[in-house]
This record gives C-alpha cells, sequence and structure tokens, in this order.
C-alpha cells in the first residue's frame, strides 16, 4: 500500500498517505543526493540543533547530503556557529549573504544556485518544520514528485498553537495566492516553507522572489507537472524572535501581485513589478479620492465657489497621495524628500490641468458634479502615475524594462 502515491499531474496535487518508518527507508543501494537549504535571521538559539537534526533525519547510508545554510548577516552572529561547530563535516556549509537585498525567499534562491544535487529541500531553522519529515519529500520526489510539499493542510497534518488571527491571516494568504497564480489553486498548502523540489523545477527559470515565499514563486513560474503533498504538523516557535513583520505582508502582496502577472505570461507587455505599482498607485489613489470628496465636500459646504473647492481638495488629496505612495508604492526610497515632495507637485500640476479640464468639461456639458469629479481624478490620476514612475520616484523604475514591456 505504502509507495503507492502516484505523482499526478499538475492540476492536482495528492496527499501521500502517512507512512510508517519502515517504509520511508530507501532500501535501493544507491544514496540519493539531496541539498538541504536553510535560511537563517538570528537563529543563534536553533542552528545548530536544526543542522544536528536534518545530519540525523538523512544519513550517509542512504543520502548524499549537503546542509547549506544561507544567512542574511545575522547580528547575532548565527553564521559563526555551524562553520565552528561542523567545520570538519564536509557535508555542512554556510553561505553568508551581505547584500543590501536581505530576504528569506532571495536567501534559497541563492542557496539553488550554490546547491549541487538534484532534489534540493527547503526547511526553516527555528524547528517548526520537522526535519524528521524530509526523508518523505524526498521519497516523494523518488517516486515521480516534481515537488514535494509539507503541508499543514492535508490529512495528518496541522498546527500547533497559532493565535486565530494568525491562522484567519494564513488562510486569507492561501486564498489571495489561489487567486493570483492559477497552478496554487488545488493545493492545500501552498505558503508552506517546508518543501522538496527537483532541480529541473527551477533550472531555467529566473527566480525573483520578494519576501518569505519562495514556494509560490517556484508554483508560478517552475517548470513541474506532478505535485505532491506531504502532512506534517507545524510546531511552535520554541526559541529566538519571529522575523515575520507587518513589511513582510506588503511583500507578499506585491509578490503575490508580481506572479498573477507572471503566471498568466502578462509579463511579456507589463513589467511585473510595474503593474504592482500600478495597482498600489490605485489604491492609494482611490483613498487619495475618498480625502478629496470628503474636503470637497466640506468646502462646497462653506458655500465657496465649486473651482476653489476643487483647488483645496486637490491639493489635499496630492499630499495624501505623495505620502501614500512614499510609503507604500516605493517602500521609502531613499533620495531627497523635498526634491520628490516638490516634483511630485509640479507632475501633480499637469495632473492638476487634466483634473481641472475634464471637472469643467463635465460641469458646462451638464454631467452631475460629483461624477465631473470623479472623471477629472481618474484623468489626474493617470497622468500623475507616468509622471511619478519617471520623475519623482525614479528608483522605483530602476528595474529596467525589457523592450517591448512598458
Ligand atoms: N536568510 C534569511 N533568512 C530569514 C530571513 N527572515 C527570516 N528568515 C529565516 O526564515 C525562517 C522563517 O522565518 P520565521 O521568522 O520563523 O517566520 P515564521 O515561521 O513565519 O514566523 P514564526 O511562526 O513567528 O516563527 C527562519 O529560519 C528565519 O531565520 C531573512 O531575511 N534572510
Ligand atoms: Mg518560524
Amino acid at each position: 500500500m505504502f509507495n503507492e502515491t502516484k505523482p499526478v499531474d499538475r492540476t492536482t496535487s495528492q496527499p501521500r498517505p502517512a507512512q510508517s518508518p519502515v517504509a520511508t527507508v530507501d532500501s535501493s543501494p544507491e544514496t540519493t543526493g539531496v541539498s538541504v537549504l536553510i535560511p537563517t535571521y538570528n537563529e543563534r538559539e536553533n542552528i545548530t540543533t536544526v543542522v544536528t537534526e536534518c545530519l540525523k533525519a538523512l544519513p550517509s547510508s542512504a543520502f548524499e547530503l549537503e546542509v547549506i545554510v544561507v544567512d542574511d548577516d545575522s547580528e547575532d552572529y548565527t553564521w559563526q556557529y555551524p562553520e565552528r561547530l561542523f567545520g570538519d563535516d564536509p557535508r555542512v556549509r554556510v553561505i553568508r549573504r551581505q547584500s543590501s537585498e536581505k530576504g528569506l525567499a532571495q536567501s534559497i534562491t541563492d542557496g539553488f544556485g550554490a546547491a549541487t544535487h538534484d532534489f534540493c529541500a527547503v526547511i526553516d531553522a527555528d524547528l517548526q518544520h520537522p526535519p524528521e519529515k524530509l526523508p518523505e519529500l524526498l521519497d516523494a520526489l523518488k517516486e515521480g514528485a516534481d515537488v514535494a510539499i509539507g503541508s499543514r493542510h492535508v490529512a495528518g497534518g496541522g498546527i500547533e498553537n497559532w493565535p486565530l488571527w494568525r491562522k484567519i491571516v494564513s488562510r486569507g494568504a492561501t486564498t489571495c495566492a489561489g487567486v493570483a497564480i492559477p497552478d496554487a489553486r488545488r493545493i492545500s498548502d501552498p505558503m508552506s516553507g517546508f518543501f522538496a523540489v527537483r532541480r529541473s523545477v527551477i533550472e531555467d527559470v529566473d527566480l525573483d522572489p520578494q519576501g518569505y515565499k519562495i514556494l509560490l514563486e517556484i508554483l508560478g513560474k517552475g517548470d513541474y507537472d506532478a505535485v505532491t503533498e506531504v502532512p506534517y504538523r507545524f510546531r511552535q516557535r520554541e526559541r529566538g524572535e519571529s522575523k515575520l513583520t507587518a513589511e513582510e505582508y506588503q511583500n507578499f502582496l506585491e509578490h503575490v501581485g508580481q506572479l498573477a502577472v507572471a503566471s498568466r505570461n502578462l509579463d511579456e507587455v507589463i513589467d511585473p513589478m510595474r503593474a504592482v505599482r500600478g495597482a498600489e498607485f490605485a489604491f492609494v489613489g482611490a483613498t487619495g479620492s475618498a480625502v478629496n470628496m470628503l474636503v470637497f465636500v466640506l468646502v462646497v459646504s462653506t458655500n465657496a465657489h465649486f473651482l476653489l473647492a476643487g483647488l483645496v481638495a486637490f491639493l489635499a488629496a496630492v499630499n495624501w497621495n505623495f505620502a501614500g505612495n512614499w510609503l507604500v508604492t516605493y517602500d521609502r526610497p531613499s533620495g531627497n524628500l523635498l526634491r520628490q515632495y516638490a516634483t511630485f507637485h509640479g507632475v501633480s500640476v499637469v495632473g492638476f490641468v487634466a483634473y481641472t479640464g475634464t471637472l469643467t468639461v463635465g460641469a458646462i456639458s451638464g454631467l452631475p458634479l460629483l461624477i465631473a469629479n470623479l472623471f477629472a481624478i481618474i484623468a489626474g490620476s493617470g497622468i500623475n502615475f507616468f509622471g511619478t514612475e519617471t520623475s519623482v520616484f525614479p528608483t522605483g523604475a530602476t528595474r529596467e524594462p525589457v523592450s517591448g514591456q512598458v
């Protein structure tokens, strides 16, 4: 009965039935080559245990193993511990990333580049993922799966002691991922950080994730057919701090936005990152229009001329939009804030002309004032976005658009 799990096609993923310990022992003589990647950031208290557990779970009798710790230059010197404690064990390697681009998913992407085996497994350092389940993930690959996912949401899987809000957020994120990435829809736990993958799945793929969710990047862009899910229980973090900040939630939404474009091959026409900024700009703009409307109504209620009300409302919205775009759309870009503020106002003048022109034409042609004002906002913000992309936060457009992309 065991090992009956046949990899199924890409559109459906099947949970792998719970295996008795006996069944996971690979009886075939040859060993399985596997690279285990562990992303670390300030995991001094956990790193020794997790490396030890991985070495124990994948003995040399059955596995040709390398454990690669990918550390983002932890302040607590996490990267030094494996070097000191496992320095003479050729199976253990440390990559100390000292680039400005910190990030879990980016680290794993670099880890894939350094890995030498055909099977690559990814496991967190804080022991929330059970190293003893690694052989089952690899068995699933040996049985033909291209991607083997440790799942909390199939029979036998689960999450220990998570507060309700995290369960709700995680479910919401899973739904988001399913909406954005068609291939993730039939996978019960696309948000998993515990998985194994055949190198061929990512070989010719330009992995460029943002934030935490490297598996989503692979599901959205990878070249795979069969996915198998292996149940596991996500344990509570015992030691060390969580690195899951609010910024990671924004990273997640931006990443999913990019994958929504890329997984539909729209990245041939639009730069996914620009599409995401466009959506964020529209979101900020939408809140800005609410500010605009509010101020417009307030000023109009003082019997001021509608053009004056429009001017005051527009300036209020411009300032709101500047703050919102600086904070959200362009992620607090470096550069001279005053220059950015002034240029944003300059760009908004052109938008304002379009705004006023549209409002005037709308009012004169008898459109209800509020509708005319709405059209004016759309005309204005449409111009503002490209003006902002090109001259206010040019860094936002650092990603050189490939020819033919907008
Ligand atoms: N290299 C690298 N690793 C990271 C980074 N952020 C987190 N990690 C590691 O990624 C793994 C998952 O991070 P956690 O903070 O545990 O995230 P989480 O499991 O969702 O959150 P908790 O349940 O609170 O632990 C851990 O091994 C972290 O050390 C980073 O920026 N760079
Ligand atoms: Mg954790």
